[in-house]
């Protein structure tokens, strides 16, 4: 999915080398912070870098990926989904590193006929391996309005969020033996693409060409992150960035309420989640499903 020509691929980055690494806070200019990476014209920016549209038609849809390269950070975006019927459409936002590998922290947003719910579906991938999807319906139309999809992450754990209320939390589980995106940089890709042959109701339901094309909107990327950079250190430890950027998200662990708005999501929307699927992992569900700590 991470389709990139970038010269960093594999670039695995020891532990000591965080230590060159900056943190930034950066507001949206998508011109500055991203590069158009496959579906020429039909990405636009426009509105002086303020708003990003991206388009499917039944040539081809598009993508961008940022510029920098990221290591942690809190990283925001505001996403207006494809109105009316979407359906077969995939449109993405994601974090994603190279090589064999590499890590991968998913938003997919899975189109449906006018009416019908659209589907979050994200997933986790480390060292390569994924098959942790999650997906969930939201408790407002997605189509309707830009609304705010968040990765934070940090060194204990990734939360998704959506317009502040997390939905999904990965916790970094290295000492029970789950690999964690700790070592490697990503990028942020945004893509729309046609996905009919999975996305509704499992590939029931094809895209209707003729409501082509398919425009997703973004806008407000918004970054609170560690990027490459020379000489300066990351996460809170130059206290000068820690007093001008707030850097909490860093350090930050969810606590009681945000714990409580977590299990509201899970209780209401969440519609699949692979720990409670035994029955595709043969009864064995993956180490991180199981670990209480
Ligand atoms: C892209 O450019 C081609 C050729 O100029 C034009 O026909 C097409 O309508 C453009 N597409 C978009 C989405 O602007
Ligand atoms: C693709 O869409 C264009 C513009 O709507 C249309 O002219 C063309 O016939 C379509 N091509 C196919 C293979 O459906
Ligand atoms: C689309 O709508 C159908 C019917 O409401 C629903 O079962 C399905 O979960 C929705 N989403 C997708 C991606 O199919
Ligand atoms: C842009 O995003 C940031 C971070 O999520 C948020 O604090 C701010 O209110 C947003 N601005 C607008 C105009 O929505
Ligand atoms: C980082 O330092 C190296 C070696 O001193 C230099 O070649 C490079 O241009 C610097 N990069 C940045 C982004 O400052
Ligand atoms: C801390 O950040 C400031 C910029 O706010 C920079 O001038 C300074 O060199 C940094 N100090 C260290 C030790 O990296
Ligand atoms: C973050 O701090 C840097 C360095 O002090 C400053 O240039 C930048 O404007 C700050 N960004 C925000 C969003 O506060
Ligand atoms: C920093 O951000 C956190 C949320 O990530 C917020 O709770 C806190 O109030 C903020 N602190 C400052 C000084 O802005
Ligand atoms: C479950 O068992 C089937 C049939 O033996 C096998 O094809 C599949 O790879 C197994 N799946 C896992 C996750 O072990
Ligand atoms: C082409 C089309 O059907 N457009 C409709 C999409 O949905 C909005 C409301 O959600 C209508 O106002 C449009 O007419």
């Amino acid at each position: 999915m991470a389709s990139s020509s970038s010269t960093i691929s594999a670039m695995l980055v020891p532990a000591a080398v965080l230590l060159s690494f900056l943190m930034v806070a950066s507001a949206n200019n998508f011109y500055l912070d991203f590069d158009t990476s496959w579906g020429g014209n039909r990405t636009k920016i426009l509105n002086n870098g303020e708003l990003l549209t991206l388009s499917l038609d039944n040539s081809s849809g598009s993508g961008v990926q940022s510029k920098r390269d990221f290591l942690f950070g809190k990283i925001d975006m505001q996403i207006k989904l494809v109105p009316n019927n979407s359906a077969g459409t995939v449109t993405t936002y994601f974090l994603s590193s190279q090589g064999q590998y590499w890590d991968e922290l998913d938003f997919e947003f899975l189109g449906n006929l006018s009416g019908q719910p659209y589907t979050v579906h994200t997933n986790v991938i480390t060292q390569g391996k994924g098959n942790r999807e999650q997906q969930f319906y939201m408790w407002f139309d997605p189509t309707a309005d830009f609304h705010t999809y968040s990765f934070l992450w940090n060194p204990q754990y990734v939360l998704f969020s959506v317009d502040g209320t997390p939905i999904r939390e990965f916790k970094n589980l290295e000492t029970s033996g789950v690999p964690y995106p700790n070592k490697q940089v990503m990028k942020v890709y945004a893509s729309i693409w046609d996905g009919d042959s999975w996305a509704t109701e499992g590939g029931k339901v094809k895209i209707d060409w003729s409501q082509a094309p398919f425009i997703a909107a973004y806008r407000n990327f918004t970054t609170y992150a560690c990027i490459m950079s020379n000489g300066t250190t990351c996460g809170g430890f130059n206290s000068s960035f820690y007093s001008s950027n707030n850097s909490s998200w860093y350090t930050q662990q969810l606590d009681s309420a945000s714990q409580a708005k977590l299990k509201w999501v899970q209780d209401n929307y969440m519609i699949y989640n692979y720990c409670t699927d035994t029955k595709r992992f043969n009864g064995t569900v993956p180490t991180e499903c199981t670990v209480s700590n």
